[in-house]
């Protein structure tokens, strides 16, 4: 069957993350219609009321309303950012199999409404998430996308553009790999104006910014307890790209299958995005380091994986 077209928006999960997604997709008309899903009905209700009373003044007059898993019959996009934190003594491993169950639950539900569309993940470890998705989905690895790198690269592309007194949107600079700990800077294809940046910078200076890069999620949340707008403002760029059929570049979770020379991983690495979700993942020439660094970050993400599913 053809994939679902038109411009429906279901979004699963309407805590800080995803309300603050349907906000910026509200700013941004980038669909006709949102609807908004969550286990606490009264809190997904409470944000349609309240992102109504604004779409007057929105740039255009989109549909956000309420919903049930029944929405995703004909919905382009099915974006997920619900989920358990994690808690005080929890570990990681803990987490992921909450999260596994919920998903399954989750996919299985929309996956029976009929959906043939695209899923957009935001729900962290969203690299293992993300495949999951997959799993669970049985869609081709295409209409499964992780939102990867696509934050981690965007704090890349602010530093540097402080560090050299440039917009963000004229660096061009990728964090690939896991989103977490094990994520990596590509210093070496990392530009502005396709000048090189790295011979700019010291081996010091360089590790100062990547270590503000990868450390950025936890002092936020030190400071005020979570993070949502920058990840709200990367997935809407990611739905505009689909639902525009943009064919642009954006470092987001894909699903390797041979690509970088590794296999069923889902990580954060520059992908050509349409209408159709994935079109193709762009191999960056990634020197020795950087081959080493991606290996150890798709080690991480496999061993946390493969005792779920092998
Ligand atoms: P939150 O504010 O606790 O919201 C989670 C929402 O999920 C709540 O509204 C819950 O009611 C809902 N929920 C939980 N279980 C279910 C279920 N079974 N069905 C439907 N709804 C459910 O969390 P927050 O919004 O801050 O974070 C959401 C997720 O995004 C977390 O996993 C974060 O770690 C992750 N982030 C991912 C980022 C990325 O770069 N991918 C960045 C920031 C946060």
């Amino acid at each position: 069957m053809n994939i679902t077209l038109g411009n429906k928006v279901v979004l699963v999960g309407t805590g800080a993350v995803g309300s603050s997604y349907a906000y910026t997709i509200m700013n941004q008309g980038i669909c006709d219609e949102l609807v908004m899903v969550d286990m606490n009905e009264a809190k997904a209700k409470g944000d349609v009321m309240d992102l109504n009373h604004g779409i007057v003044y929105a740039p255009s007059t989109m549909k956000i309303r309420f919903g049930t898993y029944e929405d995703c019959k004909d919905a382009a996009i099915v974006v997920i950012c619900a989920g358990a934190a994690q808690k005080p003594g929890e570990t990681r491993l803990d987490l992921v199999s909450k999260n596994l169950k919920i998903f399954e639950s989750i996919v299985k539900n929309v996956m029976d409404a009929g959906f043939n569309g695209i899923f957009l993940i935001a729900t962290n470890p969203v690299d293992i998430l993300a495949y999951a998705t997959w799993r669970f989905s049985g869609l081709p690895k295409e209409r499964v996308i992780g939102s990867g790198t696509i934050l981690d690269s965007a704090r890349f592309r602010y530093l540097l553009s402080q560090e050299f007194g440039v917009a963000p949107t004229s660096v061009h600079a990728y964090i690939i790999g896991e989103h977490g700990d094990s994520a990596l800077p590509v210093w070496s294809t990392a530009n502005i104006s396709g000048n090189p940046i790295a011979p700019d910078l010291s081996e010091d200076r360089k590790e100062e910014i990547f270590v503000q890069v990868r450390d950025a999620a936890y002092k936020i949340i030190e400071l005020k307890g979570a993070t949502y707008y920058g990840i709200a403002m990367g997935l809407a760029r990611i739905t505009k790209a689909i639902l525009q059929n943009e064919e642009v570049v954006l470092p987001v979770g894909s699903l390797l299958e041979g690509e970088y020379g590794h296999h069923n991983v889902y990580v954060g690495v520059p992908t050509i995005i349409n209408r159709t979700g994935r079109k193709s993942i762009v191999q960056l020439s990634l020197n020795d380091i950087e081959k080493e660094k991606l290996a150890l970050s798709v080690k991480t993400l496999k061993e946390i994986q493969t005792p779920f599913w092998e």
